[in-house]
């Protein structure tokens, strides 16, 4: 087992209380089985390290390794024609109504062998990790039959033994009627997306159910249903919630002790003490947002003036956020809502890891935590969210061992 001392860094430690980014220089941290016992100025070392073997990482910043909350990025096809029709006037859910969008993507999906599908999305989990993440949530919703909701999440499951990331899985079997339950929706679940929870459940393949609850997508009290299924598992739960229009899922969100609300670009001031009262993470896409040129914002300052953590993420998709850099998220997350760098930064660590429920794992370098960091040639933490692409991973540290970029 390793034990190992990592210094000559300056730590963006991401922990509450002092400076907001917990900043640490001339630092040093220890890991041991894969798990942080250390972290300080490495003039303070405990005597107890000195003799460990001791990386020195050049004067890199390091933070913990960053964490996309929110992705699709298990799919088949693409929709690059979509793109030029919405370029040229057509709107999403025009096209969704059309027949085209999500459900393009269904049949894709559906049509993709297992093997396609598993090596479409290991090119994305690639350009993840180029970006220093090291844990990604992954949402089916595209298979919308019992066995290839499963089948996405199976191959979810299989990056793990391709790549080293951590993966959490969501079963969005409410994403989008199949064309087979048009004008359907309550058979769909009652036949479909529950069972098929029971199923996925019982192989271990969930760890949060989801669902779109939107005037395209599910209604409130549809989604309920999906909701009282995942509570009677005990399977916790988020939502897509006020991505288009105003339907109260928040509300709903909060109702059930979700995990997170994600999207709310439609989500009324009001209803936002609700997610504050039920510490809901508020999880911010600004990927979507962009690509289908939404002028309308998330109410980022009542957000904030209530306390509610706001994280980031790719939302990386075939549709409304064709993107697979949580970096350029982190950007428009400052640029399109006007987060602080800070804010940005701890959207996709500290804020990531409570919207996937693993606040004890990651998202800060703290004794106890994961020793899953990312180390960057960047000076100040500010870099990350303010320099557009490039590539500024140096390395990464995965349980404790570092790898170069
Ligand atoms: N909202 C989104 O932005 C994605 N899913 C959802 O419920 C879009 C999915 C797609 O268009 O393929
Ligand atoms: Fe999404």
């Amino acid at each position: 087992m390793s034990c190992l001392v990592h210094s000559g860094c300056t730590v963006a430690t991401l922990a509450t209380g002092g400076d907001p980014y917990g900043l640490i220089d001339d630092a040093a941290i220890t890991a041991e089985n894969g798990l942080i016992t250390w972290v300080g100025e490495a003039a303070r070392l405990p005597a107890r390290y000195a003799d460990w073997p001791r990386t020195d990482l050049g004067g890199a910043l390091v933070t913990p390794a960053l964490i996309d909350c929110h992705t699709h990025l298990v799919f088949g096809g693409d929709r690059a024609r979509e793109f030029a029709m919405r370029l040229g006037g057509a709107s999403y859910e025009e096209i969704a109504r059309a027949g085209g969008g999500i459900a393009s993507t269904v049949a894709a999906t559906r049509a993709a062998s297992d093997d396609e599908l598993l090596r479409s999305a290991l090119r994305r989990v690639d350009d993840l990790i180029a970006d220093g993440v090291a844990v990604i949530e992954v949402k089916s919703g595209y298979g919308l039959t019992i066995a290839d909701e499963m089948r996405m999440l199976r191959t979810a499951r299989a990056i793990e033994a391709h790549r080293p990331v951590r993966i959490c899985t969501t079963w969005l079997a409410a994403h989008a009627l199949p064309p087979e339950y048009a004008g359907r929706a309550d058979a769909y679940l009652d036949e479909i997306a529950i069972p098929g929870l029971a199923e996925a459940q019982s192989q271990e393949l969930v760890d949060a159910v989801d669902a779109f609850c939107e005037g395209i997508g599910f209604s409130p009290a549809q989604t309920r249903r999906m909701f009282e299924a995942a509570r009677a598992f005990g399977i916790p739960v988020k939502l897509h919630a006020e991505q288009l229009s105003d339907q109260k899922g928040a509300v709903l969100a909060a109702e059930f002790d979700a995990l997170s609300a994600d999207h709310l670009e439609y989500l009324a001031e009001a209803d936002v003490p609700r997610l504050a009262e039920k510490g809901v993470v508020a999880v911010l896409l600004p990927g979507a947002f962009y690509a289908l040129r939404e002028t309308r914002l998330p109410p980022i300052e009542a957000l904030r003036a209530h306390g509610v953590a706001m994280a980031v993420a790719s939302d990386c998709n075939p549709g409304t956020s064709p993107m697979s850099s949580l970096r350029l998220a982190m950007n428009m997350a400052c640029t399109q809502f006007r987060l602080t760098p800070t804010e940005a930064l701890t959207g996709t660590t500290r804020h990531a890891a409570a919207a996937l429920g693993l606040a004890d794992e990651y998202g800060t370098v703290a004794p106890g935590k994961r020793a899953d960091l990312a180390v960057w040639n960047a000076d100040h933490p500010d870099m990350l969210s303010y320099w557009i692409g490039g590539n500024l991973l140096k390395g990464r540290i995965i349980g404790g061992l570092y790898h170069e970029r």
